[in-house]
């Protein structure tokens, strides 16, 4: 398909300045990982720029993208409306700017919980919404770091971080979110990587 920069630009205008600030940033982030890692840098950097599109969009109007769409939620997705953004967000990508590339739709799809068997764009963008300019964890030159060796390895930091929150919260954890960290961690035990 042919790819409409300047209206997903003004897509970005549903925004507050600072998520707007947050979606360039992750874009950029994404074309240098991309290049980096050799996934498509282009659908990489428009992945990047409207993961978080829905994100602001009231949790009622996310419900009737989602349902409109024809999904259906599970038990935990339904309970946890922070995943609501990721699912509407590419709904809204495929059924109102017309997206087709289903390596895309999955990634803003899976960016905030990840899941088993990640394409090389989706990780890209998983650990891309973690690494962007503007955020300032404690720890981000660690995750940071761990990005630049591999992006398995800067997936399994940022998961790890986001599941022991939530654990430490009580909160409900998408099955997809545990099959990306033990789909990780197994394959550290296994040696074919090491962290
Ligand atoms: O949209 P962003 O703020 O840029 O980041 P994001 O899409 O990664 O959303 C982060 C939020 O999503 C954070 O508050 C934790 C939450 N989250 C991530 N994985 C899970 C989750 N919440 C639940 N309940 N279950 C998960 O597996
Ligand atoms: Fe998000
Ligand atoms: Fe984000």
């Amino acid at each position: 398909m042919q790819y409409d920069i300047d209206r997903y630009m003004c897509e970005l205008d549903r925004l507050s300045q600072h998520r707007r600030v947050h979606s360039l940033n992750v874009s950029k982030e994404a074309a240098r990982l991309a290049a980096r890692y050799g996934a498509d840098v282009k659908k990489a950097r428009i992945a990047g720029l409207l993961h978080d599109i829905t994100k602001e969009t009231p949790p009622e109007e996310q419900l009737k993208i989602i349902t409109d769409g024809g999904i259906i939620l599970t038990d935990v997705e339904r309970a946890s409306s922070k995943l609501w953004h990721a699912i509407s967000g590419s709904v809204y990508l495929r059924d109102v700017l017309s997206f087709d590339d289903a390596d895309i739709l999955n990634a803003v799809r899976y960016h905030t919980t990840g899941r088993a068997g990640m394409s090389l764009l989706e990780k890209v963008i998983f650990v891309a919404d973690f690494t962007s300019a503007e955020r300032d964890y404690e720890d981000i030159d660690v995750i940071r770091r761990y990005a630049d060796r591999s992006l398995d390895q800067g997936a399994f930091y940022g998961l790890r971080f986001t599941l022991s929150r939530l654990s430490g919260r009580g909160s409900p954890i998408s099955p997809d979110a545990l099959s990306a960290y033990n789909e990780i961690a197994l394959s550290l035990l296994e040696g074919e990587d090491t962290i």
